[in-house]
């Protein structure tokens, strides 16, 4: 067996006044707890650093630029980093991020894994940006995650943790091929954070499904690619809207084999044993043997 021992380092709401310093001292504390129980790893949510501004219609570039990170480790996170080290805990961690390329500045919804050396091992921006990138007033609450961010460009892996890891945010979970492209690579754990209302305005007919339908995506994603799932949500009323909490981590049977029980900040925790991943990547999901890639030509194609 090749175990890691992987906590979810789930939060209940971030208010809007809430500092970076007070976030990550939340943070911390959850990194404590985690190793205190022995965990190799602890995964915090999508945009674990701010509440979920998207929600926020705002033309102000300057003050939208408030809730993303210049530098990572930067002034205020630098404290997990220190912890993590001086625990030796990797962890995963969502954020805002504001980068110059060539000149030109770039934003992503942005994931990075971090090893018990608190180095970073790898980045990952979020490719499946949900919502609208204009202002719709017939909503409760915007979501303007394609006016404030680029999708990203790739779903890449890192060996890292005795495995391969690979990261996801949000509304990535949704879409087989997310799991798909890493399972090509040899996944075998793959991160994912979220921030998910409970209320989708466009589709309000699906807000009673909301956690059967983030239990659905995961599970699947797992089994069909015989990786470890871990999905780790900020739940609860954050300003005013109800967010799902379910986070919870699969193993790649499919099954769910913890989970946190509350709305906040909360850890669960699992010893996943990554050659659990071999049954399935060999058998019934051995790719090499089994895929028919000429039929799928469409899904790329259109
Ligand atoms: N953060 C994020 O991606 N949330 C979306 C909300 C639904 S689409 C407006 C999700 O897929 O959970």
């Amino acid at each position: 067996p090749r175990f890691v021992n992987v906590a979810i380092g789930q939060l209940g709401p971030i208010a809007k006044s809430e500092t970076r310093t007070a976030v990550v001292a939340r943070l911390s504390a959850l990194m404590r707890q985690a190793h205190a129980n022995g965990c190799d790893l602890i995964v915090y949510p999508e945009l674990a650093l701010t509440t979920f501004f998207p929600r926020w219609y705002m033309a102000d570039q300057a003050e939208i630029d408030l809730y993303f990170e210049r530098e990572m480790p930067g002034r205020d996170t630098q404290a997990l980093f220190a912890l993590a080290k001086e625990l030796r805990i990797g962890f995963c961690l969502g954020y805002a991020e504001l980068t110059i390329e060539d000149g030109i500045v770039r934003r992503y919804n942005t994931a990075i894994l971090v090893d018990k050396d608190a180095r970073i091992v790898s980045k990952y921006r979020k490719v499946h940006l949900p919502g609208h990138a204009e202002h719709e007033p017939w909503r409760k609450f915007q979501h303007l995650e394609k006016r404030y961010f680029e999708p990203g460009k790739s779903f890449g892996v890192a060996n890292a943790f005795g495995g391969v890891i690979g990261m996801a945010i949000c509304n990535d979970r949704r879409w087989p091929e997310t799991y798909r492209v890493m399972g090509l690579q040899g996944v075998e754990m793959v991160l994912i954070g979220y921030n998910t209302p409970v209320h989708n305005p466009p589709a309000p007919e699906h807000d009673d499904l909301s956690l059967f339908h983030n239990r659905l995506v995961m599970q699947s994603g797992a089994y069909q690619n015989g990786t470890w799932v871990i999905g780790v949500a900020k739940g609860g009323i954050e300003e005013g809207i109800d967010h799902i909490a379910g986070s919870c981590i699969i193993a790649p049977s499919g099954e769910i084999v913890a989970a946190c029980a509350t709305k906040g900040d909360e850890i669960a925790l699992a010893r996943c044993d990554l050659d659990l991943c071999n049954s399935y990547k060999q058998t019934i999901f051995n790719f090499d043997v089994h895929r028919q890639p000429q039929a799928y030509g469409m899904i790329v194609e259109r």
